[in-house]
């Protein structure tokens, strides 16, 4: 007929017959030695565009309304996301990393070399996630940094509650007037976001505006200052809401992780800063290549925004 003879009644067409093709399943191993007949199930350029816009869609559709946004996907934030969202699978967590790759600096262990080393207690996170290690007495070892990285990644990205939102930054905080008669105060409420790609170019490009998640919790772990880094914190500097920063001192190991972990807080009302972007604000000492302090300051960064919800 005339209908089906067009694209759009093609197209549909084509759409239904490939739901028949894919509920057969195959094996590798019947592939072995049967190479001639080979042949991918049949699929239209148009599904392809469907299948990832539609859900990014619906993503950024629940998630403009979240329980926790984590800004920054390095070792801290994911370290956050894992405790969250295991301990809270009701909360619905979006993380926006503003690099393509989430990770941060965590996939290699320090300059060039791929170790990981985490001094104990932090044995014990690894443990949770399972990531393999070896025990030298007051240190263990991953074999590469990649291990850790990319193990607690699948997890927190297999967590039906979290969504990461990568190659999109915050570029801004959401706030609110403070509590209670505070007229100096805010409350931060949410972060603006937009596509990496575009906030890279505000100064070429005319206005492309950006995009909102609300959210009464936002952690930011964005690291040490650098092109990107410490961004929610010195966002709060240069609105009035914290005076200066104490920028973060020379490499300490001993003195910096036992300082990040323990001051790990909400900075301001709706606002928790963990991992090396709080070195900025404390004028801490950074600590170089040992993560423990990473991954536990982001189980206390889990645990500041439990009490929240908790209340
Ligand atoms: O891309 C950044 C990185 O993946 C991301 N990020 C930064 N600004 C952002 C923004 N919007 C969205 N405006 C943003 N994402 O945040 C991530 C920070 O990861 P990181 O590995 O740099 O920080 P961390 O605190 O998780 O780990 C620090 C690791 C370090 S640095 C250090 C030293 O210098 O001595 N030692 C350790 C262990």
């Amino acid at each position: 007929t005339l209908a089906t003879a067009t694209p759009v009644a093609a197209a549909k067409q084509a759409s239904h017959d490939d739901g028949a093709v894919q509920k057969h399943e195959v094996s590798v191993a019947d592939m072995h030695g049967n190479w001639d007949a080979f042949r991918f199930a049949p699929i239209r350029e148009s599904q392809v565009s469907r299948a990832m816009t539609r859900r990014y869609f619906a993503d950024l559709d629940a998630h403009a309304e979240s329980d926790v946004v984590i800004v920054g996907a390095g070792s801290c934030g994911l370290s956050t996301a894992y405790v969250l969202a295991r301990r809270r699978p009701d909360l619905r967590i979006a993380i926006v990393e503003a690099s393509v790759s989430p990770g941060g600096g965590a996939w290699l262990g320090g300059q060039l070399f791929s170790a990981m080393v985490m001094r104990k207690p932090a044995d014990a996170f690894l443990r949770e996630v399972g990531v393999p290690y070896e025990d030298e007495g007051a240190y263990v070892v991953v074999k590469h940094a990649a291990l850790f990285t990319s193990t607690l990644l699948s997890k927190v990205l297999l967590m039906p509650n979290v969504k990461l939102f990568n190659a999109t930054c915050v570029e801004d905080l959401i706030t609110r007037p403070g509590e209670d008669g505070d007229e100096e105060g805010i409350r931060v409420a949410g972060v603006v976001t937009n596509w990496t790609l575009v906030s890279m170019h505000h100064d070429d490009q005319s206005c492309m505006d950006p995009n909102t998640i609300n959210a009464p919790i936002v952690i930011s772990t964005t690291g040490h200052d650098g092109p990107m880094g410490a961004f929610c914190v010195k966002r709060l500097v240069s609105m009035q809401r914290i005076e200066k920063l104490g920028g973060m001192r020379g490499l300490d190991m001993n003195a910096a992780e036992d300082a990040i972990v323990k001051n790990t807080r909400e900075i301001v009302p709706g606002l928790i800063v963990g991992g090396m972007e709080l070195s900025e604000v404390d004028g801490a000492n950074r600590m170089g290549p040992t993560f423990g302090a990473m991954a536990l300051s982001g189980v206390k960064a889990a645990e500041e925004a439990l009490k929240v919800f908790e209340l």
